[in-house]
């Protein structure tokens, strides 16, 4: 269990990390803000609890990986690596643009990226590929991947998914944000997979569940997962998409949305009463 003092830390993180998503994606631009903000926790957890990783070590062949699958998330990354050092705050001012560091989908020309994402279904093979990898040098390090619901339509995951079952692979921690919504719609409605977790299980996964904005649950979860031997980990998140900005939430209109003038004050506004209520 975790300490109640680092939780709060955690979920502090987390506000912050939304905060620099919303001033990234600015007023009058569009920006993947749904699918970012069902992160933030997670990303809190990993990049400032759980990985080993750093400015400084990121090129380390012992640092744990990171493959965020479902890359149209990236501003969400790039603000906690930010926050970790990466690279200066004024990177995040010029993000999605011609001459800046952050394209917007996640590209190894950016320290602390792991692989080039977006075109969504590749993140597990990238992910087992070097957890392969790591075991064959019997390098400790762990990768992490995190995929979309509406993702698990892609047919190269359930090819990943069984591959890394076959192979034995616990090195791997694989999470689904699974915050009911894609693009366009409800998950359900746009490509409804029923059974979702049976199907994960029938392909030879540890299943576990974790409330996807509950700091303890995300790090229990984690720590549960690392247990599990021979064979991979899988835990799912849920969340809400667009956690934290009252418009957004649960709605696919802001999975890629612009923020007019009204939106982007009330969401700087409703992040301040987060932090506030803290
Ligand atoms: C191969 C491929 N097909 C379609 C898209 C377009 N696309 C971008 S995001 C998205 C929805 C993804 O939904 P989900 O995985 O649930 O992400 P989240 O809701 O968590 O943002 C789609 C279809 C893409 N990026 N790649």
């Amino acid at each position: 269990m975790a300490d109640s003092e680092v939780v709060r830390e955690l979920k502090s993180l987390a506000i912050k990390l939304r905060r620099d998503l919303v001033e990234m994606i600015g007023v009058g631009a569009a920006g993947h803000l749904g699918g970012s903000s069902s992160l933030a926790e997670t990303m809190a957890v990993l990049y400032f609890h759980r990985m080993n990783i750093s400015k400084d070590n990121y090129r380390d062949p012992g640092r744990d990986r990171l493959v965020l699958s479902k890359g149209h998330a990236a501003l969400i990354q790039y603000a906690a690596l930010c926050e970790k050092g990466f690279f200066p705050r004024e990177e995040l001012r010029r993000v999605k643009t011609l001459n800046g560091l952050l394209q917007g989908h996640p590209d190894l020309s950016i320290p602390g990226i792991e692989a080039v994402t977006g075109s969504l279904g590749q993140g597990l093979s990238v992910g087992l590929g070097m957890a392969l990898a790591l075991r064959l040098d019997k390098n400790p390090a762990r990768v992490f991947v995190i995929m979309g619901d509406g993702e698990q339509s892609e047919g190269q995951i359930w090819e990943a998914s069984q591959a890394a079952a076959n192979f034995k692979v616990d090195n791997l921690t694989a999470f689904i944000d699974w915050n009911k919504v894609q693009a366009t719609g409800s998950t359900a409605d746009t490509f409804n997979i029923p059974a979702l977790d049976e199907k994960w299980r029938a392909f030879g996964w540890e299943l576990i569940p974790a409330a996807g904005h509950d700091p303890a649950s995300i790090i229990d979860a984690i720590e549960a997962a690392e247990r599990v031997r021979g064979r991979p980990a899988l835990i799912i998140l849920d969340t809400v998409k667009g956690k934290g900005f009252s418009f957004a939430e649960g709605s696919a209109a802001y999975h890629n949305g612009i923020l007019d003038k009204e939106t982007y004050n009330k969401a700087l506004a409703e992040l301040e009463a987060a932090k506030a209520a803290l």
